[in-house]
């Protein structure tokens, strides 16, 4: 097996636990709308672009409308979970996130950002992670959305380093077939049942380790 000499991560659900703040923002937002919307119907959600979160939302409500409506309460729906986000700082970095990230630059291996979240410049800059990564590619940078694997692609060109020997750390499924799309290998953080289709599954990064990279 080729060795790994980059990794890149997804950030909400891997680095930071965004996924709560996205919820009040939708909940807020459904609620004005007249139906509700419950966490369970939030994990639909995530790891899934800004415009089709809002097509699964209304789909949820039972209601269709036009083009320019339905950018309107995008718009609405961010400048809340925006006004969260900018509360956030490195205490809301998940466990282990940043002994990882560490870990990795001490033996030289490339780190980046595979994220879908147009606001991931905010996050990472509040939370002081920005400074670990030698590329950043999020949802301002990409054109389509995961499943397709051109996040994960312009990470590795940025950071020069051939997809056989890059490692995607993702939460979500369909970040692990934009991985698989890649040639890359993955590790899913969360439970074997939602990303059987991952190399490696661990509960968080805190399991990860240097060593165990060695595993893929
Ligand atoms: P924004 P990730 C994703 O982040 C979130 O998981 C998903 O819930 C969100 O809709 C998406 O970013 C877009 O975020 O509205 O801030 O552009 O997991 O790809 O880091
Ligand atoms: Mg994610």
């Amino acid at each position: 097996m080729a060795s790994i000499q980059a990794c890149l991560f997804d950030l909400d659900g891997v680095l930071v636990d965004t996924a709560k703040y996205h919820y009040l923002a939708w909940r807020r937002l459904a609620e004005e709308l007249g139906f509700g919307f419950t966490e369970q119907d939030n994990e639909r959600l995530k790891g899934v672009s800004r415009t089709a979160s809002l097509e699964i939302l209304l789909e949820i409500g039972g209601l269709q409308l036009d083009e320019e409506t339905k950018q309107q309460l995008a718009e609405r729906k961010n400048t809340w979970y925006v006004e969260s986000i900018s509360r956030m700082d490195e205490s809301e970095i998940l466990p282990g996130a940043l002994d990882f990230l560490k870990a990795c630059r001490s033996k030289g291996i490339k780190v980046a950002l595979g994220s879908a979240s147009k606001n991931a410049m905010l996050i990472l800059n509040n939370t002081g992670l920005t400074p670990y990564f030698d590329a950043i590619i999020d949802g301002t940078k990409t054109s389509a959305a995961k499943p397709d694997p051109e996040v994960f692609v312009l990470g590795s060109e940025e950071v020069g380093v051939p997809p056989e020997n890059c490692v995607v750390f993702e939460d979500a499924e369909a970040g692990i077939e934009a991985a698989i799309r890649a040639g890359m290998r993955s590790v899913g953080i969360g439970s074997p049942e939602n990303l059987s289709r991952a190399n490696l599954v661990v509960p968080s990064l805190q399991q990860m380790t240097i060593d165990r990279l060695g595993e893929l």
